[in-house]
């Protein structure tokens, strides 16, 4: 059993290279002219020059990402696994002289948008498209290291991440917006810094996240999936066994995190049920915010902090106030320093199932590397299992899956290895492992089972939610 924060069986001389990279800023590359993303920068072009009268400067990228293992517990202190998708956000983008932010979107649904770019106020309680680019403004206005104020900014967007489904294309947006503006001001700012500025700016939009998706943004390398640790933050590649690929399959069912509590109500769960053990510890709780933290300050492996939750909490949700009595304090005073803004008025707390999963599913990923590097006989199944394990806890104790993923998930087993949601969950995609030889019976499989019978799926393109994924990558600026 491994400790929080050991990293075992590492190559130093690789991390020593990998760790050099990740200070470097993105790559400044030529602009792709051919090929389907040629195509997707030429039609932005064309409709950036269209919107402004004139031709941009430069372009952006960000990709997506699918998460092979770990969720829900970047926020908690915990190393994850994930890696980017080739799909992407592009920017087309110039300065202007007027101070302004001129936004608009290839996709018109996504309304334009206008504002002073050194004065704008980001409203948590709407749930917004711009947020995400003004998360990125201010990323780089506050912690970019710039003197005096930004300058005026057009840019036009384009994105073929299936939005609202854990592929990440919030952060997506939230990074490519930061490097277009730390571009335009000529920073060169590291991917590591970058990284950690979007994971801190993206939180304005109102959901508490970990810091996962704007990590593999700026440190993905093309081929590889990548084990990311936080404090401090560290990207290792990893080999995946031969013969495996991974494909995605959407659910269809949309989950906006920014429109709801659920994402910050699970953040505060785990942070109640920090707090509650670590008194029982004999700790100061008011000075831990993560179980990761927790497990830091106990000394114990991950599967003694399962034992130690199962001694401590109990399987049934707590009250507001049982917390308050249970840590000393008052409702009030956990409303005013304890929970987010959108989280005081829930009631109840489901304390024991969400650390069980937490301290677990941190387990999962050290399991999961393991097996990649031991490569082994029979290390397909094992990280399929693992992968099953995964999407079950999420299921059951994490309460973050939504029936069409569950039904997703049923329909792999037998021809996949194994499956499970991937991001945040109640709704958004699901990640399988299959054999490369299994790989199209398994997708005609569910094209016949799922989404024949899917009506948000009729007269749709099936590759753009039914897809294999390579690992992608970083984001990058591309000029001509
Ligand atoms: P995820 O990150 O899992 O895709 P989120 O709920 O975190 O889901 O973020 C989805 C939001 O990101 C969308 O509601 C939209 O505001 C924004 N978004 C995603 N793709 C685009 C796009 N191509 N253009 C504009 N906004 C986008
Ligand atoms: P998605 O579903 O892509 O928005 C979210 C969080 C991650 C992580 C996963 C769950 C943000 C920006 N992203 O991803 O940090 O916690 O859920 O593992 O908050
Ligand atoms: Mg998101």
């Amino acid at each position: 059993p491994e400790m929080v924060q050991t990293s075992q069986c590492h190559n130093e001389a690789t991390d020593n290279t990998q760790s050099e990279m990740n200070t470097k800023s993105p790559p400044v590359v030529k602009v792709p002219t051919d090929g389907e993303q040629g195509q997707r920068v030429a039609a932005l072009e064309e409709s950036f020059t269209t919107e402004f009268s004139h031709p941009p400067q430069f372009f952006v990228r960000a990709p997506g990402r699918v998460n092979l293992i770990g969720e829900h517990i970047d926020y908690c202190g915990y190393a994850v696994f994930p890696m980017a998708v080739e799909q992407d956000i592009i920017m087309a983008v110039a300065t202007n002289s007027s101070s302004k932010l001129n936004l608009c979107n290839v996709d018109q649904s996504y309304l334009s948008y206008s504002c002073d770019i050194n004065n704008f106020e980001i409203d948590p309680s709407v749930a917004v498209w711009h947020n995400y680019v003004l998360c990125g403004i201010r990323g780089i206005r506050e912690e970019g290291g710039l003197v005096g104020p930004l300058t005026g900014l057009n840019i036009a967007v384009s994105g073929n991440i299936p939005p609202s489904s854990g592929l990440s294309s919030s952060s997506a947006l939230v990074c490519a917006t930061a490097l277009a503006v730390a571009h335009a001001h000529h920073l060169s700012l590291a991917r590591d810094m970058l990284a950690e500025i979007c994971a801190r700016c993206e939180r304005h939009v109102g959901t508490q996240g970990g810091g996962m998706d704007q990590a593999i943004a700026f440190l993905a390398t093309a081929g590889e999936a990548k084990m990311i640790e936080f404090n401090p933050l560290k990207a290792t590649a990893v080999q995946l066994p031969a013969g495996g690929t991974f494909v995605v399959a959407n659910s269809l069912a949309q989950a906006n995190k920014a429109a709801n509590s659920n994402y910050n109500c699970r953040v505060m769960e785990c942070r109640l049920a920090t707090k509650i053990i670590a008194k029982r510890a004999g700790l100061s709780w008011e000075n831990y915010q993560r179980l990761g933290e927790l497990q830091v300050a106990v000394k114990k492996s991950l599967p003694e902090m399962v034992e130690m939750v199962k001694e401590i909490l109990e399987p049934r949700p707590y009250t507001k106030q049982e917390v308050a009595t249970l840590l000393d304090t008052t409702t009030n005073h956990l409303d005013n320093v304890v929970l987010s803004e959108n989280t005081r008025d829930i009631q109840e707390f489901y304390l024991h199932d969400r650390a069980l999963h937490v301290f677990s599913e941190a387990n999962r990923v050290w399991e999961f590397r393991r097996v990649c590097e031991e490569g082994r006989e029979g290390a397909l199944h094992k990280l399929g299992k693992i992968m099953l394990a995964s999407h079950r806890s999420t299921q059951r104790m994490y309460d973050c899956s939504h029936p069409k993923l569950d039904q997703l998930v049923d329909l792999s087993e037998g021809l996949a290895l194994g499956g499970r949601l991937t991001g945040a969950g109640w709704g958004g995609c699901m990640v399988a492992l299959v054999e490369e030889s299994k790989a199209e019976e398994y997708k005609r499989k569910l094209e016949k089972e799922f989404y024949s019978h899917e009506p948000a799926a009729k007269g749709k393109n099936i590759s753009t939610f039914l897809f294999s994924t390579r690992p992608g990558p970083a984001a990058c600026v591309y000029i001509k």
